[in-house]
Formats: C-alpha cells, structure tokens, sequence
C-alpha cells in the first residue's frame, strides 16, 4: 500500500498548510509584478489564479506521489470511502478458487487497476516486451455498430483483446507492433522522428476474422475524474462548432455513448475517444474486460472461457467505492505560473490556437461532494472529438468517434510525468516519446497549430514547453 489511511490525513493537513503559505507568495509576487511588467500582466492578468488546478480539490505537490493525494475538503465518510477505494484500486487480484480477491480472468489484461494507472498516473509504452502484462490495450471490432450505436464486437473476441490468461487458459491472442519512421524538421533545423506503431496479433485462440479495426489505448492519469464529469453539459455543448462556423479550421463535437447503468445515451466524457459517460461505467468496464470480473452490470465473463468461479465477482458496493475513490484524487497545483518564460509560453499556446481545442478553464455544476461542487477548474480540454488526421488515426469508429477522432487530452498535470511515473510517452497508445514528438503528430484540425509550432524560433518554442511542463 503506497500510504496509510493515517499519514494520508496527516500529508493532507501538511498539505494544506503549504497551499496557504504558496497562496499567500502567488498573491505577493502579483502585487509586485502590477507595477513593473505592464505588458505580460496586461496579457495574462490573472494565469497565477490557474495555479489551482483542480479548483477547491488541488493539491500542492510536485512530488512521485503529486497524483495520489486526496482531495481536500472530503467529509468524514467520503475520506474513509476514498480509502476504502484506494485499497481496491491497488489490489491484484488473484485466481480463483483463492478465497478473497479472487476471479482474476481467465482472460484479462492486467490484475489491478493501479497496474494500468501507476501511482494513478500513466502507464509507460511496454517497449521490451508488448506482451507483458501493461497498461497497454487494444481495442477491436468489425464494421457496423451494436443495438446502442457502439463498436460491433468481433465473434468470439468481443470489443477489446485480452492478451493475458490464468494458469491452464490460453488468451485471446498476442499483440505484434512495427514501426515506420516519420521525419519533421523544426524551423531551427531540429530533427524529431516520429515513430508510427502499427499493430497486429498472433497465435489467436481461434482465427481472427477479417476486417478486424484496432485501436491501440494506454492508461492515463486519472485524477481530477470527478471535476470533469460534473461539467454541465450545456457547456460542453457550447464550444462545439461542428460546421466551423468561425472558419478556424476547428471544430468539434461531443460523442454520444451508451451508459448501462441508466440504460440511455448520454454525453462522452471518458477515455481517449469520449466513449465513456461516467467514472462508473469505466469502473464497471475495467473490472470485466481488464481484470477479468464480473459484477452485477456483467453477470457472466467477457471471453469464452469460465473457470468455476462465483459471480458477480466484484460486488456494487466495491465498484461505487472504487467510483468515489478516482473522482476524489486531488488536482496538483500548476507549478511557475510567475515566470517571465511561462508567461511568454502561455501567450504563444493561446496565439498559436493550442487553447481553442485545450481550453484552459472549466466549471463544475452541483454535487453532493461539496469539495467538487461549483468548482472552477484548469484542465485544459474542451471534453470535445477533434479530427487529429490520419496520423493519429486508428480506423476504428467508437460511437459517434470516426477513426480520425479523439477527445482533447486534459493537460494539467502533464510536467509531472517524468517525476510521478519516470517516463514521457504521450498520447493515446503512448507513441509519443516526448512533449515536442506529442505536438509534432497533431494533424487534421490541429494541423495549423502544429505547423505554427514547428516555425517558432527556438526560444518561443522553449517558453511553449516549459509553460506545457508547469501544467
Ligand atoms: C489493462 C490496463 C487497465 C486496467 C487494468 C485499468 N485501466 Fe483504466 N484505463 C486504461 C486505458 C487504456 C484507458 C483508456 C481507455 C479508452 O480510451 O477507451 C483507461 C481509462 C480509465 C479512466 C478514464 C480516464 C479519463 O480521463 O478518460 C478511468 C477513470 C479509469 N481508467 C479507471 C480505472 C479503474 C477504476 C480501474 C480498475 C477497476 C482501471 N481503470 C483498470 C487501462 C486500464
Ligand atoms: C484541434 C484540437 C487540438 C489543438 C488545436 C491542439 N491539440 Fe493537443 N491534443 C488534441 C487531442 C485530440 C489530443 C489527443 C490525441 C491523441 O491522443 O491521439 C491532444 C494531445 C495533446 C498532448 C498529449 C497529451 C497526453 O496526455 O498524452 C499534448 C502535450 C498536446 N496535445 C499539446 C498541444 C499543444 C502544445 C498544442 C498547440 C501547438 C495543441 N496541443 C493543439 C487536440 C488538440
Ligand atoms: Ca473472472
Ligand atoms: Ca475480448
């Protein structure tokens, strides 16, 4: 267990006694600035007041563990359920017939939900070996849509390959990835190689039909969960502009998904391509088709084995706890937001239209968990599908997402990467090796602003970054 319910809430007091103190030095340093800097505070008045990320819920950490606190402000039994669902997060569970935990498989993709998300952040690319157990999955289907508009299933596959088994099983199949090198040159002469993955399977358990689209996903941060499904939906509406109607080549729309929970379409909020409505139905999805258990939502195993076990596997009260537990992660805090080169970096992401897609501040509506009601936040995404082009394309439609179409990825928190999950693979299967690799493979509507990036000289380009990285 990375932490105990009571040196958690011991770190949350210190915590917070640090926010005040770093509050009170934001505060200060803006006094003095107002006289001297007229033109950067003329353009960005207010960035320090992002410094809170995650409105009432930010943490001041920039730590290995920045993405793991809990949010301040809980009550009493939202913390005690937070920690509850902490420890279901991290559990690995077994095979069964061990007596807890246990009903892992027979097909999954990994054994615990912290396998995918470490330290609640982002899963590295598995270079060495694709086949071990990784926060990297594919998604499949054939042409057409199921009753409710999602992807068709593969016969005898389903919607997702699980390329593990328990002892005596065979999985679904094995992952194979090639490369193709892609070469940009950057206005300064730079050379950045884009490695473009192409995946395929072997030794399947029986024949893979033909026709079979992919689509590569890996785990991402999952903090900050609960601020972005209570954005009123009338917001997320209003930055859509599906015809371009302003004529800046952007556009964006919201996907429609399936929630079986409700049993009715409802707004995409979750996963690289928004074909989630609710951290409850991702929770639900994860147990069964990552894991490997089933719960009342799923009373039988996603795959054609079964192995003797009980069902439902995982109970509702499990799941709701585990629910609780990812949307009441605390946000950490944007780190420099003072600094002269951050300031400069932050004029260019909004010049060179980075923030139409990644719009900077969001609102939350009502919710019963007080420290994530009527909250402002900075996420940086507009919750919209954007056509990212062929590059980044996979093919593979997700309700109302074509091939060519991804959600905006939030970007708080992004600087962390390195120190919380010592890598910087990016994107949504984790191609990207860098923040520059990241912003070179955006295509189709961010197509301009990846070449006006690619034109900046070398010290824009820098402030950009490091403006990305205190994020
Ligand atoms: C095998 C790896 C794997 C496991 C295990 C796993 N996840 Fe995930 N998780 C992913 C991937 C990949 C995505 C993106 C899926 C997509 O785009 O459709 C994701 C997405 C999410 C998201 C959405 C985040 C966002 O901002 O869109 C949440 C929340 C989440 N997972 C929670 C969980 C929970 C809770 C568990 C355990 C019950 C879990 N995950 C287990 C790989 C995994
Ligand atoms: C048209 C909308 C759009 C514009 C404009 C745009 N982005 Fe993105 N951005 C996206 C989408 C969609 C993704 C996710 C793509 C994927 O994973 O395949 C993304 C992903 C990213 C990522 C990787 C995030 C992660 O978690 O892996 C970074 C970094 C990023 N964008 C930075 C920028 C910067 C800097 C600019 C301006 C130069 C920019 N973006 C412009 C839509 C946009
Ligand atoms: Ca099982
Ligand atoms: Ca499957």
């Amino acid at each position: 267990m990375k932490k105990t319910y009571k040196n958690m809430l011991l770190s949350k007091s210190i915590l917070s006694g640090f926010g005040k103190i770093f509050l009170l030095s934001i505060g200060i340093l803006l006094i003095s600035c107002s006289d001297d800097e007229g033109v950067s505070s003329e353009t960005y008045p207010n960035l320090a007041d992002r410094t809170n990320a995650g409105g009432a819920t930010t943490v001041y950490s920039a730590t290995s563990q920045a993405f793991s606190w809990i949010s301040p402000g809980l009550s009493a039994s939202e913390e005690n359920d937070h920690m509850q669902g902490d420890y279901l997060f991290e559990m690995s569970f077994v095979t069964y017939p061990a007596p807890i935990y246990s009903g892992l498989g027979p097909i999954y993709n990994n054994v615990s939900c912290i396998s995918c998300h470490p330290k609640d952040g982002r899963a590295n690319f598995p270079d060495a070996n694709i086949n071990a157990p990784s926060g990297l999955f594919l998604r499949i289907s054939i042409d057409g849509t199921d009753e409710n508009g999602g992807p068709n299933s593969v016969p005898g596959f389903g919607t997702q390959m699980q390329n593990q088994a328990i002892f005596g099983y065979k999985s679904e199949g094995k992952y194979q990835v090639t490369y193709t090198d892609i070469t940009e040159t950057l206005a300064d002469g730079t050379i950045v190689t884009l490695r473009k993955p192409s995946y395929s399977f072997i030794d399947t358990y029986i024949p893979l039909p033909a026709g079979v689209m992919i689509s590569p996903r890996i785990g991402m941060p999952i903090f900050g969960s609960g601020l972005l499904e209570l954005i009123p939906e009338a917001d997320i509406l209003a930055l859509q502009d599906i015809n371009d109607a302003d004529g800046d080549g952007i556009s964006g729309r919201a996907n429609y998904v399936w929630d079986e929970v409700d049993n009715k379409i409802k707004i995409g909020r979750f996963g690289w391509k928004a074909s989630v409505p609710n951290v409850k139905m991702q929770t639900i999805e994860a147990f069964h088709q990552d894991i490997g258990l089933t719960s009342s939502f799923h009373m039988t195993e996603s795959s054609y084995a079964t192995d003797g076990s009980i069902h439902p596997e995982i109970s509702d009260n499990s799941i709701n706890l585990v629910d609780l537990y990812c949307r009441t992660l605390g946000v950490p805090a944007a780190r420099d937001l003072n600094n002269p080169t951050v300031q400069k970096g932050a004029k260019i992401f909004d010049d060179i239209n980075c923030s139409k897609c990644h719009v900077p501040q969001q609102k939350t509506g009502y919710s019963s968990i007080a420290a994530l009601s009527f909250q402002t936040f900075y996420p940086y995404t507009d919750m919209l599908l954007h056509d990212m082009g062929d590059r980044l394309g996979d093919g593979r439609p997700d309700y109302l997402a074509t091939g060519n179409e991804w959600k905006t990825r939030p970007l708080w928190g992004i600087g962390l990467t390195q120190v919380v999950n010592g890598h910087t693979r990016f994107l949504h299967d984790g191609r990207a090796r860098n923040l520059t690799e990241a912003i070179m493979w955006h295509g189709g509507e961010s197509r301009p602003a990846k070449d006006a990036f690619k034109a900046l000289n070398t010290s824009d380009r820098e402030a950009l970054l490091k403006f990305v990285n205190s994020l």
